[in-house]
């Protein structure tokens, strides 16, 4: 068991039973011409967080450790993006209509894709959800109890979105929950550090928080230890 420095206190996190989830690091939400932007988002913000989320897939690669990927995305027919989905609001474009990156949030286009900095390795789970949490609609517990998963590590975007939603979704699952502060990030800075303060009061009510820095110091620990 190895025990990370986090907040409101510290996460014991064994590797086995451990999965990194990436939600949602696609061109869609990062990229200008997406999802994102088409909802009226600065999406420049959201890139700073790439080089610290290839560091932490690189360690946890290292180790062998289980890598699940997902991407908000919908079927091309839109048989599963809810009309309350599409056509809420005003935006500039809807879910599947053709922007500069292809069809908004259809599986399949270019938009949709993981960001190159993060692609998927041959071997790592991508689920594709339609909703914001990774639970819904998906296979992603099935896969977890069948690999004997206890634990989650998240990064990705948009951290009170997706990112919340799904850990939310885990909390409810009985998953111990960790978010990597540095890994994730907002549109909106204010929602983003509102955030991490909701996960962690009342004694952790939905889970962890902690920098990466924790997370590799505490890999690299072990790797000496193992050494
Ligand atoms: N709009 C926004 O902040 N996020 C999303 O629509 N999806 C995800 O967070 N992935």
């Amino acid at each position: 068991m190895k025990v990370l420095q986090a907040r409101p206190f510290a996460f014991d996190c064994t590797p086995a039973q451990t999965a990194l989830v990436i939600i949602d690091m696609q061109r869609d939400f990062i990229e200008p011409g997406g999802f994102g932007e088409s909802l009226g988002n600065q999406v420049s913000r959201l890139g700073a967080i790439v080089p610290a989320c290839q560091r932490v897939l690189a360690a946890w690669r290292a180790r062998g450790g289980m890598v699940i990927h997902t991407r908000e995305s919908h079927a091309p027919d839109l048989s599963d993006c809810p009309p309350a989905k599409r056509l809420r609001g005003s935006p500039a474009l809807r879910i599947g209509d053709v922007g500069p990156m292809g069809r908004i949030l259809v599986r399949g286009e270019p938009g949709n894709d993981i960001i190159a900095a993060l692609a998927p390795l041959p071997g790592e789970v991508v689920i594709d959800k339609p909703g914001k949490g990774a639970f819904y609609a998906t296979g992603l517990q099935a896969l977890l109890s069948e690999r004997g998963i206890t634990s989650l590590v998240f990064m990705g975007v948009t951290t009170e979105v997706c990112v919340q939603t799904s850990m939310r979704e885990a909390n409810d699952r009985g998953y111990d929950a960790l978010l990597l502060e540095d890994c994730t990030e907002s549109y909106f800075s204010a929602f983003k550090t509102a955030t991490l303060d909701m996960i962690t009061a009342q004694g952790g009510i939905v889970g962890w928080v902690a920098e990466s820095t924790a997370l590799l110091a505490a890999l690299a620990l072990e790797d000496a230890r193992a050494g």
